[in-house]
């Protein structure tokens, strides 16, 4: 999105913890108007106001005002918070976009993007890629889940650049436009099924971090997880599979204490 686009619009930014401080903060600095709403009506806003300091916003903690939903143009979500609601609903009827941290971050921001999601790992994987990345391009962006908002770092980045950005099923829920070059699914097992009630939700949710990706993109699969071995004859980029099992014919594989790359069966060792 260019920034004229979205100058003096009306953003309602929900949730107050990281991701909402992060949102608010690029939002200001690219010129539009966010407000942060709550649903803590004890929130301490005298606090909440040193954290997005320099800028400043109104907030309303407990309930939105009407008048202030409908002027919205955006609704941004934190992640820890349900979108099958019926405020956001609410939203959807009037035709406002609703948009994750995760996509307003990717709007604003430059350069290629590994996006990497699973249930298990994907820190210490986002971790590791990131520092790969950063000695091999002199620097990387290490963002997401992991805890530092990609909306914090969105505005820093240039067109030469990689992130690395590990993604929630959560945040993945309110991605739009999202389009990471390389995606990484590392596993899925059962996890957070009270807020994505069934297996079946929690899987596609996990997949869709491959939606806006074509096969001039890479998705990196895990051959071990029945879930994602099944995903791999019809994920929309191209798959590259890793095993830590098997003897793969095209892939990254574990034997003993090597990595191998294996290309039409022809294998060469990789690292120790
Ligand atoms: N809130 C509501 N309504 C709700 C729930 C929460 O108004 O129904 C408000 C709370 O009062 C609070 C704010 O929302 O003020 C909290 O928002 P949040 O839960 O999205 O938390 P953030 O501090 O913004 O942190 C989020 C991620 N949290 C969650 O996904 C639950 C952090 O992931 C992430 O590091 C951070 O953004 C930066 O991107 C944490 C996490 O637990 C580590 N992730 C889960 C996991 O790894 O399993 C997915």
């Amino acid at each position: 999105m260019d920034k004229k686009d979205i100058q003096g619009k009306l953003v309602v930014v929900m949730g107050a913890g990281k991701s909402g401080v992060a949102a608010v903060k690029l939002l200001s600095a690219v010129g539009a108007k966010p407000v942060i709403y709550d649903e803590n009506g004890q929130l301490d806003k005298a606090t909440l106001l040193t954290k997005i300091a320099p800028y400043t916003c109104d907030i309303y903690a407990g309930c939105l005002p009407e008048e202030v939903k409908k002027t919205a143009s955006i609704l941004v979500m934190s992640p820890g918070i349900p979108v099958d609601t019926p405020f956001v609903d609410g939203f959807k009827e009037l035709g406002i976009p609703v948009w994750g941290e995760i996509e307003l971050a990717y709007q604003f921001a430059k350069g290629r993007i590994i996006g990497i999601t699973g249930t298990n790992g994907k820190t210490t994987t986002t971790a590791l890629t990131g520092k790969i990345i950063a000695d091999f391009f002199g620097k990387s962006f290490v963002v997401g889940n992991i805890g530092d908002p990609y909306t914090d770092a969105a505005l820093d980045t240039e067109d030469g650049d990689v992130t690395v950005a590990e993604i929630s099923s959560f945040q993945l829920e309110t991605a739009v436009d999202f389009h990471p070059q390389v995606s990484a699914i590392l596993n899925i097992t059962p996890d957070h099924l009270n807020r994505h009630h069934t297996m079946e939700n929690y899987v596609a949710c996990k997949q869709d971090i491959t939606k806006n990706q074509t096969k001039s993109d890479v998705c990196v699969l895990n051959y071990e997880d029945e879930y994602l071995r099944a995903f791999g004859q019809q994920c929309p980029a191209r798959v590259v599979w890793f095993s830590s099992k098997t003897v793969l014919k095209d892939g990254f594989y574990q034997v003993g204490d090597m990595i191998y790359r294996a290309v039409d069966g022809e294998s060469i060792s990789v690292m120790n």
